[in-house]
């Protein structure tokens, strides 16, 4: 941070390091010009070696949503029946004397009446900063003696997918892209969720790499591509299934480094046999003759990189699907390269120490004297509506907008109708969710309180400062489950404990990765690269200037139970699951028999310019980003009378949305596809979320968003 009296007018102007923290691969480096007391600037850090000193186009305009008219300022009480009516008119003002009351009193009744476990959290990813994404409110709901949330909706299949073979959460860097000559970005939208990598690519296509995307949208990243390929919704596994097929059959792998490093190869060959080109074409609408080109050119063309993203695992069969691409890399041995490998996620090289942030023992001193049973936050509608072992009386939700973002909208709706159901929701904007909520708490932005902050598309750790104090009566996280701990009388040291000293206790994990970086440092430097082993030094911790590759695999060292990467998996078989590899079709997909009734398989997907449902109501935003769109390709619409433009009904036996119909090529015959936004602000006040199901995922209790059949009508 530096201050300096600005020029003529007198004022106290200064930039202030931030990280940005929303739930986003980038985890920006962000500077903040602040001018007596207002900031007045918000860009890329230009220092950050990831960020290079652009935000994406959602981000740069932050001002707007910091300072947005609509932002919640002050406590409020619901002062009208809960539903979608009203929005700010539904509710009075009130204190925080008066709302932490409430609370403590309704709390303290509902534990006595049915039971601790009565009361649940529901928060996922509205910060990703380490204290206001998981400490006080973890520390507040163990001492509670709440259910606990399992929080599957995004990430969690295709976590188990990829640690089920590399053991860990790590992957190639992205700055070492600029290095690879075959790249393929897999269920990867790099131009809409992970906009700082396409430098890296473009760097690398300059020096004649080739991009090929796997995706059934054709995103603006398939457009900008050498290669689209659109596979079929959900058959991810078949496709990798059967490059390795070719790969094995034509004798294009890595035989010393799958002799070395890897563990299960003839399980794995035996499995490829069954999936040749011919066969899987069927499934992934990709020819035969395109999957063998495709195995080739991966395999002999060096280095060469995946970039895969959630995308695949928000299917039935989502950890299959990423269990299959996991093994490419070590099949052809690619991990070797500078520039070559996998990169799904990075987050588990930051060592924070999680557990001193959490403090899960305080569950033994709650009225329960243990934890809490698990809820997954996936099945919120059926935790509203069905669970009864005790019933869920009060739902405090934080950092998310379940009545926007979770599956099978209508079932959770009827839930948060619930007369007797207590509803708390922190939040900066009246969203979805507040539309049922009896009290709303105003929440901070991150230009207003300060955190710690790691990311899942880079390497380097960042401090986060606060830049302005916050607006009007707005609590971050940490001093909202602060306040009520002190209403609930919980006198635990940890409960007061400041904010620095709580980031000196996340870095203070006595892990190698972390050694010397201090919050002081952090202070100082905004961002430091993490101390990773360096190719082929293994083992030495630098922590140059300019870093040194970072190759996490090059000579093996997975971190599963074996060391090796696991072709077969013992503890897949332990969990009755397919201990090599295997495809399915999703029970909502075209090869079955719903879809007789709801033939087309739809893509409910992120919008680019938003961030899940955040950025929905922001007027600048807005007008980069279509609403209410419905793509659909010619072939499916003229059958059913539908031209661009035209209103259309969504619909299956769940719900149905309205939107209108785009009929532009971004899909195949066979899918239909509509991005998220808030229910709130979409025709009719439902969005697409009314059509998903709560089935869970294969492995990881994760959400099937993709696995979804409707029908579509002229509305
Ligand atoms: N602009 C923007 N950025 C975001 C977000 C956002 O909403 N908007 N969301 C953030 C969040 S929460 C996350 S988890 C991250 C990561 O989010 P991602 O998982 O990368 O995002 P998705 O859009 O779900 O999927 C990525 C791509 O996969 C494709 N896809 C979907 N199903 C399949 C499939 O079965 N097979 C294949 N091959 N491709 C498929 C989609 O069409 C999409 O283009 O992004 C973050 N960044
Ligand atoms: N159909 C469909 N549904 C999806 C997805 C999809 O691709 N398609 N994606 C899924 C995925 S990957 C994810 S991760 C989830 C995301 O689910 P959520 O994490 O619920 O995502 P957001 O919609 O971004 O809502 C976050 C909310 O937190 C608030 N917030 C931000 N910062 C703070 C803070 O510091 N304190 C408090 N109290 N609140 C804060 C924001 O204003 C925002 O309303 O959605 C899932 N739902
Ligand atoms: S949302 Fe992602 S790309 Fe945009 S500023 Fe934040 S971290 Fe960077
Ligand atoms: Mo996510």
């Amino acid at each position: 941070m530096n201050c300096a009296p600005a020029g003529d007018n007198g004022l106290m102007k200064r930039v202030v390091h931030a990280a940005c923290p929303h739930d986003c691969p980038d985890a920006c480096g962000v500077l903040i010009t602040v001018e007596d007391g207002r900031a007045t600037r918000i860009e890329g850090d230009a220092a950050h070696p990831v960020t290079r000193g652009f935000l994406c186009a959602k981000v740069a305009k932050y001002l707007d949503r910091v300072y947005s008219p609509d932002r919640v300022l002050y406590p409020l009480r619901r002062a009208a029946p809960k539903g979608r009516s009203g929005g700010a008119a539904a509710f009075s003002r009130i204190t925080w004397d008066e709302a932490l009351d409430e609370i403590a009193r309704r709390f303290r009744r509902i534990s006595a009446d049915f039971g601790s476990e009565a009361i649940l959290p529901y928060s996922y990813g509205g910060t990703l900063g380490a204290l206001n994404g998981a400490s006080m409110d973890r520390r507040f709901f163990y001492r509670l003696g709440a259910s606990q949330l399992d929080r599957t909706i995004c990430s969690s299949a295709g976590e188990a997918g990829l640690i089920s073979v590399l053991g860990v959460k790590m992957g190639t860097e992205p700055e070492q892209f600029r290095q690879a000559r075959y790249i393929i970005a897999w269920a990867a939208n790099i131009h809409g969720n992970n906009v700082h990598l396409w430098p890296f690519i473009e760097e690398a296509r300059r020096a004649g790499a080739k991009l090929v995307v796997i995706d059934p949208y054709r995103t603006r990243t398939a457009r900008c591509a050498d290669w689209h390929l659109p596979i079929n919704l959900g058959t991810d596994a078949a496709l990798a299934l059967a490059m390795m097929h070719v790969i094995i059959g034509e004798g294009l792998y890595d035989a010393d480094y799958v002799a070395r490093h890897t563990l299960g190869f003839e399980a794995l060959r035996e499995r490829a046999l069954q999936y040749p080109p011919e066969r899987v074409a069927r499934w992934t609408g990709i020819a035969a003759e395109d999957i063998r080109r495709l195995a080739r050119e991966y395999a002999t063309t060096r280095p060469a990189v995946i970039r895969v993203n959630y995308g695949l695992q928000r299917g039935e069969y989502g950890g299959m699907a990423m269990r299959a691409v996991s093994m490419l890399p070590c099949l052809v041995g690619s991990w070797k390269q500078v520039g070559g490998g996998l990169q799904l996620s990075t987050s588990g090289a930051f060592p924070l120490d999680k557990p001193a942030l959490q403090m899960p023992q305080l569950a033994e001193r709650s009225p329960l004297g243990r934890l809490g049973r698990v809820i997954n936050m996936v099945e919120l509608g059926k935790a509203l509506n069905d669970v009864d072992d005790p019933p869920v009386k009060a739902l405090f939700v934080y950092n998310s907008n379940p009545a926007a973002v979770a599956p099978d909208h209508n079932r959770v709706v009827r839930g948060l109708l619930r007369p007797d159901l207590f509803t708390v929701v922190h939040e900066q904007f009246l969203t979805d969710t507040t539309d049922y909520a009896d009290l709303v708490l105003p929440a901070t932005t991150f230009f207003e309180h300060k955190d710690l902050q790691g990311a899942y598309g880079h390497y380097y750790l960042q401090m986060s400062e606060a830049a302005i104090a916050p607006l009007g009566e707005c609590r971050s996280n940490v001093e909202t489950f602060r306040a009520l701990a002190a209403r609930m009388g919980f006198d635990e040291a940890c409960f007061v404990e400041p904010v620095d000293t709580m980031i000196d206790t996340a870095l203070a994990s006595g892990h190698d990765r972390l050694a010397g970086i201090t919050r002081e440092r952090l202070e100082r430097e905004g961002h430091v690269r993490l101390n990773l082993p360096v190719f082929p030094r293994n083992g030495a911790a630098v922590n140059d200037e300019v870093p040194e590759p970072f190759l996490p695999f090059a000579n093996g060292g997975f971190a599963t139970a074996s060391g090796k990467a696991e072709f077969y998996s013992e503890d897949l078989a332990r969990q009755g699951l397919d201990p090599v590899v295997s495809f399915t079709p999703p029970a909502e997909s075209r090869h079955t028999e719903l879809a007789r009734t709801y033939p087309l398989e739809l893509l409910a997907r992120k919008a680019d310019n938003f961030l899940n449902s955040t950025f929905c109501n922001i007027p600048a935003v807005q007008r980069m980003q279509a609403v209410g769109v419905l793509d659909i390709s010619a072939a499916d619409a003229g059958p059913r009378g539908i031209a661009e433009g035209d209103s259309v009904r969504v619909f299956n036996a769940r719900g149905e949305t309205f939107l209108t119909a785009r009929v532009n090529g971004a899909v195949q015959p066979g899918t239909v596809s509509a991005p998220l936004a808030w229910a709130r602000l979409s025709p009719k006040g439902s969005n697409v979320n009314a059509l998903t199901s709560d089935r869970l995922t294969d492995m990881g209790g994760s959400a099937t968003f993709y696995s979804t059949l409707v029908e579509v009508a002229k509305a």
